[in-house]
């Protein structure tokens, strides 16, 4: 079976691993509608097979993509976007491992088709994992990575014969392998007295479910031939001046004018300039905060983006509208700055997950995520572990969510996972996670990575290399991975800007005793701050918690163990934050879904939610604890003193 996937990817070999650059040619603006713009949204029922051939190739062998899906054999039903691991009652689609295959017939609108000033563009939000795409049978395009969008210009397919529909067929393959991001192996059991023939499974090195499918929205959109590609905005203050910084890349003409303007939230125009690159200076400007640290946080500005291009039909204009957060990010020994303020995290960790959908996009969802995030008091969450939906981040812009933005780098721990090809990968998809969340005002660092193997040989250059370019890709922005390394060993928290560690006391070791763990988070404090001395985010702690199991005194999994251990860790942390730490991210808002394991009764059950969202006592714990938080920062700001009472549902 190895040979039959690997032969899989041979098969595509050559088209599959040459791709990543030439992809990262261009910007990936989020398709917006405006006067010049469409957008047409492919949701909803895609026909679907997953190969289930033991080489799992037939779909190739057959071509699959040359027909109609129903004319090559039987399809199911599949909602996009979601999982098609948990929708159907086969157990064995539930963990399949190899190609699935998506098919959607597209009507297009007539002007898409025959006007040639219209340039016709299929996004594909997240395929996870490996994906090849084919528009009626033509092969467009290729993505490796389960989390960041992919394009492909269709105009020229869609506009050269007569044309009403157009059929959309996409292979994905959840294969991961030491090489992948994340990282898998594939393990053939070969023991024919205990396995049968040709017998396989998937081993991972992270703890949530390798769901797989088309997880975000597929749509169509459309520009003018000559059109805005991208837009880069960097922001900074002057005294109370905002300052933006603009560059714009322009496609499909070299002879153009741009032209932008800013305008406030009442839509009053408030800076203006001209060409591909300049600063706007706003005076007096309403800065960009974190929820809960101002009267009027998230103050987005509307950054308008005018293009008047030459092309050889005439002139053409292209519009685009960016929301611009003002704001500083800085780093110094012990703190983390926000607009010069020290900031404290006090968030979560998150998973995309939910029942039925596993890691598919879904609104109800995500706003009821965020109105838990708001109810909670928490300022921050780490896109634990893997870039999230576009949306999300979105909502963070606007409801002042900061976010340590992680990439997929989980799950390192393999010394081939360090090799040349995985650096590359790493590399590029670094790459294509700034190009994609860049202008987020709510993402204040980048993560390059969750729990490497980072004490190996190897880390050390990986690291530096990986934390250097993505510095290079955008300067303005600290970076960082998150460790559970021991400080003496870790060879690549030399090379961050604010170090981030995980630890699980009295819950994976000293089991029950959880009088030890003032003791072990003071040390484990004091270690790394005394070897790097940088601010620490103790980006991780917590204890499985069986919502309803109730022991007291308490015992591990029940209600009460999982408060009791927040509150020991929470002695040490009101101590260090006084000094150097600057953060602290429960794991995890919710229970979300893992392989099956004797650790895992129906997944990881560390959230303070259930997976459907309800409290557990903890969450009524933090809850206290993140509005005294946001309280006390607030109080140490005299301009707002007067607000500290009040805001917040406690009284203290
Ligand atoms: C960790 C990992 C996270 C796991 C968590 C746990 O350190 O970063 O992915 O889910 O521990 O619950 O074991």
């Amino acid at each position: 079976m190895l040979r039959g996937l690997a032969g899989t990817r041979a098969v595509v070999g050559a088209l599959l691993w040459g791709c990543g650059l030439a992809l990262l040619q261009g910007g990936m603006l989020y398709p917006r509608e405006s006067r010049s713009r469409e957008r047409k949204e492919l949701d909803g029922l895609w026909r679907f097979r997953a190969d289930f051939s033991q080489n799992r190739r037939q779909g190739f062998e057959q071509q699959w993509y040359r027909t109609p899906l129903r004319e090559s054999g039987p399809s199911l039903d599949m909602p996009v976007p979601s999982s098609f691991n948990d929708v159907g009652q086969d157990g064995r689609l539930r963990s399949f491992i190899g190609w699935v295959w998506y098919e959607r017939e597209a009507t297009l609108p007539q002007r898409w088709t025959e006007d040639l000033g219209t340039r016709v563009v299929l996004r594909i939000g997240s395929a996870h994992y490996y994906a090849i795409v084919w528009v009626n049978g033509v092969h467009v395009a290729e993505h490796e990575g389960g989390h960041l969008p992919f394009e492909a210009d269709i105009s020229r397919l869609v506009q050269s014969g007569p044309l009403s529909s157009c059929r959309i067929t996409i292979a994905i393959n959840n294969t991961l392998s030491p090489n992948t991001l994340p990282p898998g192996t594939i393990l053939y059991k070969t023991d024919t007295s205990k396995y049968p023939k040709g017998y396989f499974v998937q081993n991972t090195n992270f703890d949530f479910f390798n769901y797989a499918g088309l997880h975000r929205t597929v749509l169509l959109y459309t520009t003018p031939t000559a059109y805005i590609d991208d837009i880069t905005v960097t922001t900074d203050v002057d005294q109370d001046t905002g300052l933006v910084n603009y560059q714009i890349v322009v496609q499909g003409s070299e002879h153009f004018q741009l032209e932008v303007c800013l305008l406030d939230e009442e839509g009053t125009v408030v800076a203006k300039g001209t060409g591909g690159r300049g600063q706007l200076q706003v005076p007096s400007a309403h800065l960009w905060w974190p929820y809960l640290m101002h009267e009027h946080p998230a103050y987005l500005y509307s950054l308008e983006v005018k293009l008047t291009a030459q092309t050889a039909a005439g002139f053409v204009s292209d519009f685009y509208t960016l929301p611009v957060g003002i704001r500083t990010v800085a780093v110094t020994q012990s703190q983390f700055l926000i607009n010069g303020k020290p900031f404290y995290f006090h968030g979560v960790n998150k998973h995309e997950d939910a029942d039925i959908r596993g890691k598919g996009f879904d609104w109800p969802l995500l706003v009821k995520d965020f109105n838990l995030l708001r109810w909670l008091g928490a300022n921050a969450f780490r896109t634990s572990h893997y870039p999230y939906a576009e949306e999300v981040m979105q909502l963070c812009d606007r409801y002042g969510i900061v976010v340590i933005d992680e990439s997929p780098g989980v799950g390192i721990v393999l010394a081939q996972s360090y090799s040349n090809v995985s650096l590359q990968h790493h590399l590029e998809v670094m790459e294509e996670m700034v190009r994609r969340d860049k202008n987020h005002p709510s993402v204040v660092m980048w993560s390059v990575a969750n729990e490497p193997a980072s004490f190996l040989k190897p880390a050390g250059y990986y690291f530096k290399t990986l934390i250097a370019h993505t510095k290079a890709l955008d300067p303005s922005r600290p970076v960082t991975f998150v460790t559970n390394s021991n400080y003496e060993a870790d060879l690549g928290v030399p090379y961050v800007d604010v170090i981030c560690v995980n630890s699980y006391y009295s819950w994976y070791h000293d089991y029950g005793h959880m009088e030890v763990i003032q003791l072990q988070l003071a040390t484990q404090f004091e270690s790394w701050y005394k070897t790097y001395q940088k601010p620490i985010i103790q980006s991780e702690y917590g204890a499985e918690t069986i919502t309803g199991f109730h022991e007291d005194p308490p015992l591990m999994f029940s209600e009460e163990y999982q408060k009791g251990l927040l509150e020991q860790y929470h002695v040490v942390l009101d101590q260090k934050r006084r000094e150097y730490v600057v953060g602290e991210l429960i794991w995890n808002f919710a229970d979300f879904m893992t392989d099956q394991s004797p650790q895992r009764p129906i997944g990881n059950r560390k959230g303070i939610f259930t997976r459907q969202r309800q409290p557990k006592s903890a969450a009524f714990l933090l809850r206290e604890r993140y509005w005294k938080l946001a309280n006390e920062t607030k109080c140490h700001r005299s301009a707002v003193k007067s607000q500290c009472v009040g805001n917040s549902p406690f009284t203290f």
